[in-house]
Parts: structure tokens; sequence; C-alpha cells
């Protein structure tokens, strides 16, 4: 059974878009990308003192199981020389899953759709450009309807990507 999954990927030490761009080559391990968003210069929320995060959206279609996926891509990121510092603070590379596919996941060290998903807009941003109308299984809003929800503050700075058009999905 193969699902559409969202992963959202961050850096904020080193080279920010090399690593995204090599984390999005290995995640060819793990499924096949269907879509990568623009990548987004962004302030870091949460634990602020430290430096702006490079962030993007990618949509894989997997045949792995939420817990097989967990794996592979925290695979990636010892792969890639991650040590684990701070909770919340610097790192070369960070992936976590968004959504996957309607389902609702609830384990030990694992949660699915990603808890803060709703609130950051570092992740919303990347996820409506890519997905507008994906929904998030618990609170039924869109993409685009979460992102246009947030309150002011966080600021996104899109770097790259296809120049927008102004067109509706
Ligand atoms: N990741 C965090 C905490 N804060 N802020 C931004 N802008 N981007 C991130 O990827 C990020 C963050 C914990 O994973
Ligand atoms: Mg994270
Ligand atoms: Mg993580």
């Amino acid at each position: 059974m193969h699902k559409i999954v969202y992963l959202s990927l961050g850096s904020n030490l080193g080279d920010r878009i090399a690593q995204l761009e090599t984390a999005i080559q290995q995640l060819g391990s793990c499924g096949q990308i269907v879509a990568v968003s623009s990548f987004f210069e962004t302030e870091p929320v949460e634990f602020t003192a430290q430096p702006w995060f490079v962030n993007c959206v990618v949509k894989l279609d997997t045949e792995k199981m939420p817990r097989q996926l967990l794996a592979c891509i925290l695979e990636i990121e010892s792969r890639m020389g991650r040590r684990r510092g701070q909770d919340k603070g610097p790192r070369t590379i960070d992936l976590d899953i968004l959504l996957f596919g309607n389902s609702v996941v609830e384990t030990k060290g694992l949660i699915i759709p990603h808890p803060a998903l709703h609130q950051r807009r570092f992740v919303l941003e990347p996820l409506a450009e890519i997905a507008p109308q994906v929904r998030h299984p618990v609170f039924k809003r869109t993409a685009r309807e979460l992102r246009d929800a947030l309150p002011p503050g966080q600021a996104v700075r899109r770097l790259t990507g296809p120049p927008r058009t102004g067109n509706d999905d």
C-alpha cells in the first residue's frame, strides 16, 4: 500500500541549502519524490536564540509504514552527521513527518500529524505552496486555511522556486 506523505526539512547550521539538497536526494531511499517546495529562509521559532533556518516541504510517495518511514529519515539525519544537542536548538539537518496520508498516529516517539504543524509558518508556507488543498485529518482544515489563520509574526522569505503566477491551484 503506498501512501502520500509530507515531510518538513530544515537546517540552520553550515551550508543550509546544500544540506537540504543532499537530504532531498537521500529521501529517494524512503520513497518516490513527487514534489519539492521552494526554499524559504525562516525566523527561528520556539527557541529563538539561534540562526535563521532554511526550510522546505517534500511530498513523497512511500510504501513504508509510519515507523519504517521514521527510521528511514532518522537514518538520513545520522548519515548526514546530525548530532543531537539542545532540544529545538541549531541543527545541520532536521527531517520531520508532517502528514501521512489521512493517518493519525500517537505513539511514543512518533505523533502524526506533527503536533506543531498548524502553528508554524515555516511549515505551512511551503506546504500550502505545493499542497494548498491537503487537509489536516484532525482539524479538518486545508494547509492554505491553516496558513491564512496564523497570527502575524514568524517571518518567512521565499528564496528559490518558480515565480508566483497569482493563479489558484
Ligand atoms: N525547527 C525547530 C524549532 N524552530 N524554527 C524555524 N524557523 N525552522 C525550523 O525548522 C525550526 C524552528 C525544531 O525542530
Ligand atoms: Mg523539527
Ligand atoms: Mg525532528
